[in-house]
């Protein structure tokens, strides 16, 4: 069995490489257990720029894990990750073309920073490797990889969703994007509709469809356990004490227009007017630490959201009650997983999400005995294997305001029912079966 390359835009920072705190690199831990691992990706700094810039590449190991990071310049982190990964290919693959901010310059940085990452990756690579490339960043990686003469098995996985090849084409180059994705050997997406989606892209290129389903999940035992043992943590205690046995919602995102956090909270609204006997009673969390936020559009949705929280609790809030509790700051995720436990109901409603392992977190985090109500958006990744939770359309606010009434006065057999439907895919599907099944299908890329 040869060794692991995994690239990623970003490598976990040096604090947390023993334990991993975002969802991709919690996942990733469970690929990269076995054998001798190498992850390549940007370190995060950049630098400023210097005449014929030429980064250092820093390796640092730990246990069976190389990090071999660099730097990038302001202008590559400019045009590469703010500009074209998240102003163009985010939009664009959540569906919101509109919101996209083409300008053909930024597909040049964008490119010269893919090729930068494979001449720097090149020196690394030793005969046996495979590669599994992630995300949207590094889509046509493999293909600048190729171009340097290399031969090793090359994977992709897409972790956010690919939209209709109608919608695709509203980038310039989509055609010459999904040309050079023919340098994978496997690409793997979240779920039935986005492997689709590409391949009717593939087949009107005239080429082979080649996108497979990988859906990601978490690790649930490790989640379940740390649910249950920070109920005793002091800050936990703090939560509870402060709930004093009032109904808990809660919901956590980054803050990215993508999550329908506007709706969900107008969806709030509408449910403390059309019910009014929760009012005063019921306690919503909403913890969204703000992600991007040199991004035009994310500013302006940080803004939106604030004004909304403001209004809200000066609209429907009393001496003694805030409606929602906002947060901006991040909350650790010891913390977190707890906090689920406590919660009755937990929104999801992303207007699309690639998978959104939020809601696989939750189900997981629950007291079998007595589980809270997961409310779910269709247009999650994980909608299709999670329809016992109360699924919602996140631009109905109304939908929403109905599915709150419904989860606080649901009887116990259904909840536990719903639960019961839902647990067993959490536990199916996780983190580990994520990797071990695309690596399987890049193990046999090199024999064929
Ligand atoms: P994200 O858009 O980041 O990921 P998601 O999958 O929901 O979305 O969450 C990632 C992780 O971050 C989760 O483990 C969650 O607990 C944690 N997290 C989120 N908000 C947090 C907060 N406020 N404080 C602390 N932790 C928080 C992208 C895609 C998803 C896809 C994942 C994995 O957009 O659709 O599921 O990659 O492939």
């Amino acid at each position: 069995m040869g060794r692991l390359v995994v690239v990623s835009n970003r490598v976990p920072a040096p604090r947390d490489r023993l334990q991993p705190a975002g969802g991709l690199a919690v996942a990733l831990r469970a690929a990269l257990k076995e054998g001798s691992c190498l992850w390549f990706g940007w370190s995060g700094q950049q630098v400023s720029e210097k005449e014929g810039h030429d980064p250092e590449v820093s390796l640092d190991k730990v246990e069976n894990v190389t990090y071999a990071t660099i730097d990038l310049t302001h202008a590559e982190y400019d045009g590469f990750y703010q500009k074209y990964s998240n102003g163009i290919l985010w939009p664009l693959c959540h569906y919101r073309a509109g919101l996209m901010d083409y300008d053909r310059k930024d597909q040049v940085i964008y490119h010269n920073v893919n090729a930068l990452f494979a001449r720097k990756l090149l020196p690394l690579l030793q005969p046996g490797d495979m590669i599994w490339i992630h995300d949207y960043h590094l889509f046509p990686l493999g293909q600048a990889l190729r171009d340097l003469g290399v031969t090793a098995p090359i994977g992709f996985f897409l972790h956010i969703p690919f939209p209709p090849w109608s919608l695709m084409r509203a980038l310039p180059e989509a055609d010459a994007l999904l040309r050079a994705m023919q340098a994978y050997d496997v690409i793997g997406l979240q779920t039935e509709d986005d492997a689709r989606n590409m391949n009717d892209g593939f087949s009107l290129g005239g080429v082979k469809a080649k996108a497979e389903v990988f859906p990601i999940g978490i690790d649930p035992d490790s989640f379940a356990k740390q649910a249950e043992d920070g109920l005793s943590n002091p800050d936990v205690q703090r939560l509870k004490e402060s709930l004093r046995g009032k109904p808990f919602i809660i919901g956590v995102d980054r803050l990215d227009y993508s999550k329908g956090l506007p709706e969900r909270f107008k969806g709030y609204e509408i449910f403390l007017e059309r019910y009014p006997e929760h009012r005063g009673k019921v306690v919503y969390l909403q913890v969204t630490p703000v992600s991007r936020g040199n991004v035009p559009e994310y500013r302006a949705l940080r803004r939106e959201l604030d004004e909304a929280a403001g209004r809200i609790n000066g609209t429907y809030g009393d001496f003694d009650w805030t409606p929602i509790r906002y947060l901006t700051h991040p909350v650790p995720r010891a913390l977190l997983a707890s906090f689920y436990r406590l919660a009755d109901a937990a929104l999801v409603t992303p207007l699309r999400d690639g998978m959104n392992l939020v809601a696989k977190e939750y189900v997981a985090a629950q007291d079998k005995a007595n589980p809270g109500v997961l409310i779910l958006s269709h247009f999650a990744g994980a909608a299709p294997d999670m329809e016992a939770a109360l699924m919602v359309n996140p631009h109905d606010a109304d939908d929403i305001a109905d599915a709150l009434h419904k989860a606080l006065t649901m009887p116990d057999g259904e909840r536990r029912a719903r639960w019961d439907h839902l647990e067993p895919d959490v536990w199916r599907v996780t983190a580990v079966t994520w990797a071990r099944d695309f690596i399987q299908a890049l193990g046999k890329a090199r024999l064929a």
